[in-house]
């Protein structure tokens, strides 16, 4: 029988006998691995009932949500609007918490699911749902419950698409869509997988990139997702904001967020913005989850969500034989849209 989410799409449950090939590369989830067509959205077993759920979450007018394809500049966009909203004048103590606390992941609840995820990954979120929700079941999305009881302007982090939120949430909330030029997101994607323990993702470079040129990472497609948030940028609740304009001039893209979101901050308080979420501060801060969630042997630096941060370093990385396989892979999906992307000097 075929399985249909909320919004009518089409769920498709991968087969074992693909999940026990790709398990020699990638982590899996404890519930296995779907698809959700028509665009073939990859996610874990749960991901269908949390996205039913989000199809009927009670959105409110004030909500910023930040919505990323995973590497493109989620984190950053996260404590820009947290700290525009709450912390312009640098004197909230609270800025030194958790950002995965004061901005939560709606669709984390699915990643929770991973084989390899364990207690003290989830320790921070279970903790605050019990203490919110005592009676519920953390199976039911902790999540989801966090931001359900959460007081206050909501900024909500999401990776899941347009298409899998509920119906038309861009008339009831703001939307701040951030997209980065896909080959550095791709590397940066690498890192990340290779590091963290629900993807421990042990192949090459080279391996990870055919893995999502073929869709077959969690997340993955890349261009639906984009597509569809381009073709809605006009729209006055959506942002659509490029990583490499922030990285070119941060105080401009405050200052049209400052709008958007309605923050009225002085140039002053927008510099202490800039200055207290620049990649460098960031850094140095860390942050107590990020820290532990993965495996600290492989990671260059302390913390996996700060990393290098620049624009272009594909060109240190990809060998010619790769490089020509992402650019057919950018030519051929570029065909039905004008956004185009800066890939660095
Ligand atoms: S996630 O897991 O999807 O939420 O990751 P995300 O935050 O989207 O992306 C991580 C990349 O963003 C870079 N980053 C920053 N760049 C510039 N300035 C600041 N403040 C900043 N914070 C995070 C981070 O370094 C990751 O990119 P790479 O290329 O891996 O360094």
């Amino acid at each position: 029988m075929t399985r249909r989410l909320l919004n009518g799409m089409e769920v498709v449950q991968m087969d074992e006998e693909w999940i026990e090939k790709a398990k020699k590369k990638h982590g899996m989830f404890k519930h296995g691995m779907v698809r959700i067509l028509p665009h073939g959205y990859f996610y874990g077993g749960r991901a269908p009932y949390f996205i039913d759920k989000i199809h009927t979450f009670k959105f409110r007018p004030d909500d910023v949500i930040i919505m990323t394809f995973p590497k493109c500049g989620t984190t950053w966009m996260q404590e820009i609007v947290w700290n525009m909203i709450y912390n312009p004048n640098l004197d909230n103590p609270q800025a030194k918490t958790s950002i995965f606390l004061r901005s939560p992941d709606m669709s984390q609840d699915m990643q929770f699911d991973g084989e390899e995820v364990d207690n003290m990954e989830v320790s921070e979120f279970e903790a605050l749902f019990r203490k919110i929700a005592p009676d519920k079941d953390p199976e039911e999305g902790m999540l989801l419950e966090i931001l359900d009881k959460m007081e206050g302007r909501r900024v909500i982090k999401n990776h899941y698409p347009l298409c899998l939120m509920t119906p038309g949430l861009l008339d009831k909330t703001k939307v701040i869509y951030v997209i980065r030029n896909p080959k550095d997101a791709l590397i940066s994607y690498y890192h990340f997988a290779r590091v963290m323990k629900l993807f421990r993702f042990s192949g090459t470079l080279e391996e990870f990139i055919d893995d999502c040129l073929k869709g077959e990472v969690v997340f993955m497609p890349f261009w639906p997702h984009v597509k569809e948030a381009w073709s809605q940028r006009h729209h006055p609740n959506m942002l659509f904001v490029f990583y490499e304009d922030m990285k070119a001039d941060i105080m401009k893209e405050l200052r049209s967020i400052n709008t958007f979101i309605g923050t009225n901050l002085t140039e002053q308080q927008l510099e202490n913005v800039a200055k207290f979420t620049s990649l460098s501060a960031m850094k140095s801060r860390g942050d107590p989850i990020d820290k532990r969630n993965y495996k600290t042997e492989l990671m260059e630096g302390d913390t996996v969500y700060m990393r290098k941060g620049q624009v272009g370093d594909w060109k240190n990385v990809f060998s010619p034989e790769l490089d020509a396989k992402v650019n057919k892979w950018i030519e051929e999906n570029s065909k039905d849209t004008d956004i185009t992307f800066n890939y660095g000097n």
